[in-house]
């Protein structure tokens, strides 16, 4: 399988992180990718596709917050990494601000996600991985790894959040939708398998008739992002129906999880894709340091031969995993389980 990566994906370290009420920290680290790369052996430079693609799908003046909140945070004598501390909820009305305080919280969803002077950087390039992993897809290849690192499916159209700032797989999904190739996918499916639920993406395709996004992850009722991913979230208007959410109680073993995943596979085939996004974490680990699911590294190459067996052709998008002594090791299990025979 070919795999994506580019090292300025390493630039991007946020020292702490906002837990629980506590600085910790910052889970979301460089030596994840590193150990990835480690365990899944050479990895391919992306091809640069450009802004373009990413503005298909986030918004101007967030890609222009990203860029330059850092160097105005520190022109204007914050300390640290630019960080949100008041946002404007719900139905607050749309105003012209230019305080970069108040940008920052504009233009987030949490406090537990900083930007700092790297961050764009290495989104774009997480971005260009996928995106050229997307582009290994529709050429022909059965399945494609993109080691996507900031992490993407927290982020919004606008916001940044959960260690993500653009969201990968829905930049994929609108980049096959959109590609001028004969191969250009006229239906996708988004599979998001990660511990938390993908609100970003679900937010991206809420309203989308043509994307259909399938999360398992931890009942928000009990983890975070609490506000979105409860399983009467469906989807509006021409995107009614497109979305299904199948939270699971912490603690919840392979048995519970598979079975999850075959009702979100039988609906994804009732939708018949031209190609999957499958957004991926390991934070589902038995061991994870944030999370509460029992997976062991023998399952991820079980989930990944029920996917594979659906003969979509496949885009693995990395998302979550915190344990990095076995993160590695998780990913080539999955990456295992999409090798024939
Ligand atoms: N005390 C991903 O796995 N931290 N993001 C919550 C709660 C945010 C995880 C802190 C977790 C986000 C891509
Ligand atoms: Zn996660």
């Amino acid at each position: 399988m070919r795999r994506f990566f580019d090292p300025r994906q390493l630039a991007h370290a946020p020292a702490k992180e906002l837990h629980n009420g506590g600085f910790v920290d910052y889970a979301e680290t460089p030596p994840r990718a590193e150990a990835i790369r480690a365990a899944i052996g050479a990895t391919e430079a992306p091809h640069d596709h450009g802004e373009a693609p990413i503005l298909a799908i986030h918004d101007a003046g967030y890609v222009d917050f990203l860029k330059n909140a850092p160097a105005r945070w520190a022109a204007a004598g914050r300390p640290g990494d630019v960080m949100g501390y008041i946002w404007p909820i719900v139905g607050r009305r749309p105003l012209k601000l230019d305080r970069i305080d108040a940008l920052a919280g504009r233009y987030s969803l949490d406090a537990s996600t900083p930007l700092t002077a790297d961050s764009w950087t290495s989104a774009y390039w997480s971005a260009q991985a996928v995106l050229s992993a997307t582009q290994a897809v529709l050429a022909g290849e059965r399945a494609a790894f993109a080691l996507c690192r900031p992490p993407g499916h927290h982020a919004g159209a606008d916001y940044l959040g959960g260690y993500c700032y653009l969201n990968t797989a829905a930049i994929a999904a609108q980049y096959a939708l959109t590609s001028a190739r004969e191969a250009g996918a006229k239906r996708v499916a988004i599979l998001d398998i990660d511990y938390h639920h993908g609100n970003g993406t679900q937010d991206i395709f809420w309203t989308r008739g043509d994307v259909f996004y399938a999360s398992l992850h931890a009942d928000p009722a009990t983890d975070y992002p609490f506000f979105w991913g409860h399983a009467d979230e469906t989807g509006e208007a021409e995107g009614a129906g497109t979305t299904l959410n199948l939270p699971l109680p912490q603690g919840a073993t392979l048995d519970a999880f598979r079975r999850a995943q075959a009702s979100a596979l039988a609906a994804i085939g009732r939708f018949a894709p031209d190609l999957l996004v499958l957004s991926f974490g390991a934070d589902t680990w038995e061991g994870d340091p944030i999370s509460h699911l029992k997976l062991t590294t023998a399952d991820y190459a079980v989930l990944a031969r029920d996917i594979a067996a659906c003969g979509w052709p496949t885009v693995i998008a990395m998302e979550g995993g915190y344990a990095i002594d076995a993160l590695g090791a998780n990913v080539a299990s999955l990456l295992a389980g999409f090798e024939p025979g």
